[in-house]
């Protein structure tokens, strides 16, 4: 069993009787009311998963393990010659939620090489796709076509499942898809827009570096990509990707179905497509000028323009947040310190976006929360570095995003939670409610 795998284990034994006792002492006691809003408002805010990977406040943004993002940063052990950690690294402390020490980080980065070959059969599948698919397709294609691999379905099916164990071979899947993903990642990349010149695993860099070498990015990159697969990795298990790969695992389906299912909700335009569409946004408006300089006059009627067509201001508000997302302040900061992305026209631009459209937002009076979001900032990063192929970037935030759903859905298991199953009630019975004021309970 590997160094991180003992200590999960570890860690798992000494939370189950926290979990036993909280359903067998306290099950009934009670912590939040459900309104008529929430149940067709989608379920916001209401009180009902259970993970200690992240915590999402309002106010302050998330916490993984406890940890701001700066303290994260901070805290985690650096890759070589860089001021980042590496994502190998934030693995362990998210699974863990301990620190690890320079040699435990070692000892994943060695599991991960071994872990991160992607079976040819793969590459054979994405290459059958027409190469007009949308790279996250290809990206949940190439999950499921792994799904043969599962090592918890072998169990599964092994005669032998039981519930105390089933967490070990989560574990195994997990690790298996995200040492891989960004490899897969690199190889989409290159199909779709680099004319299918496929570049080695480098057996000596991390996480990051790799992903950086294999899409034939400069050294500087290596840092964009452990920076923005660590800020794209979880928000507490409420989000669509998060919630939507518990869900499906809670059916004991394995992690590959799990994750593909994850990534489909990633897809949307309300979620990780939007970094997508911000970049599409900014080009469109762009084209409009004409050449002009922006200024805060034309962004500002560019606001206007897209509200007043009904569309929503891509990378702007949230469900939980109602201040700057810090995963947003983290990437600002990232362009600031950063020669020449500071000066970048496009970042000044982004940058007038952040100075107008909170007012826009506020005086338009509908959403909860004006104030940008993670995706407002990232694909200029991306678009800076040369990676400016606008519909890859959902991509890079799957990979990013396989750390936090794969280090919930290990501890779903160990934790034994139960298959998800809420209940749904018809129109009338709301309409009789709301009549008399509330279910008689
Ligand atoms: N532009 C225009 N209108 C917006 C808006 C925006 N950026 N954000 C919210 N609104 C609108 C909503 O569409 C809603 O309108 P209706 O009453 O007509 O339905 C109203 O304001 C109230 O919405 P809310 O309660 O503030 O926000 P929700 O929890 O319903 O939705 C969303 C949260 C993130 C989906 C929403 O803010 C949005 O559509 N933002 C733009 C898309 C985006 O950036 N998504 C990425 C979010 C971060 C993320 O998950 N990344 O993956």
């Amino acid at each position: 069993m590997s160094q991180l795998k003992e200590k999960l284990q570890e860690k798992i034994q000494a939370h189950r009787p926290r979990i036993t006792r909280l359903t067998k002492e306290f099950g009934s006691v009670v912590i939040d009311k459900v309104d008529i809003g929430q149940c067709i408002g989608g379920a916001r805010d209401i009180r009902c998963l259970v993970t200690d990977i992240s915590y999402l406040d309002p106010q302050e943004g998330i916490r993984f393990r406890g940890k701001t993002i700066p303290e994260t940063f901070e805290a985690l052990p650096k890759a070589a010659g860089s001021e980042y950690p590496t994502v190998e690294s934030f693995w362990y402390f998210l699974l863990t939620g301990e620190v690890p020490t320079p040699d435990q980080v070692k000892a994943v980065e060695a599991e991960f090489k071994v872990r991160q070959q992607v079976p040819e059969y793969v590459y054979t599948a994405l290459r059958a796709l027409p190469r007009d698919s949308h790279p996250m397709v290809m990206l949940s294609v190439a999950i499921m076509t792994m799904q043969k691999e599962s090592k918890f379905c072998g169990f599964y099916n092994s005669g032998k499942f039981n519930k105390m164990d089933a967490w070990e071979y989560v574990y195994e899947d997990a690790s298996d898809i995200v040492a891989r993903i960004p490899v897969v990642a690199a190889f989409i990349y290159n199909l779709k827009y680099r004319g299918d010149k496929q570049v080695a695993i480098d057996q000596n860099l991390d996480m990051g570096a790799n992903f950086a070498h294999m899409i034939g990015q400069s050294d500087q990159y290596k840092d964009v990509a452990r920076m923005y697969f660590i800020l794209h990795s979880d928000h507490e298990s409420g989000n669509v990707s998060a919630h939507t790969t518990h869900l499906v695992h809670s059916a004991l389906s394995d992690p590959y179905y799990a994750y593909a299912a994850g990534l489909n909700g990633l897809a949307g335009p309300l979620h990780g497509l939007a970094n997508q569409e911000v970049l599409g946004w900014i080009m469109d408006f762009q084209k409009k000028l004409n050449g002009a300089e922006p200024t805060k006059e034309n962004v500002t009627k560019a606001l206007w323009d897209t509200l007043n067509a009904g569309q929503v201001v891509p990378g702007y508000g949230h469900a939980v947040l109602r201040k700057t997302d810090p995963r947003y302040t983290a990437q600002r900061e990232f362009c600031l310190k950063t020669p020449g992305l500071k000066e970048d026209p496009l970042f000044k631009l982004v940058a007038m976006i952040f100075e107008t459209a909170p007012g826009v937002l506020t005086e338009h009076g509908k959403t909860k929360n004006p104030w940008p979001n993670v995706d407002a900032q990232s694909g200029v990063i991306q678009w800076y570095y040369g990676v400016k192929e606008w519909d890859f970037y959902t991509v890079l935030f799957g990979v990013g995003r396989a750390l936090g759903c794969m280090a919930n859905i290990t501890w779903d298991r160990g934790l034994g939670y139960a298959i998800e199953r809420p209940k749904s009630v018809t129109t009338d019975m709301l309409e009789k409610w709301a009549a008399e004021g509330g279910r008689k309970m």
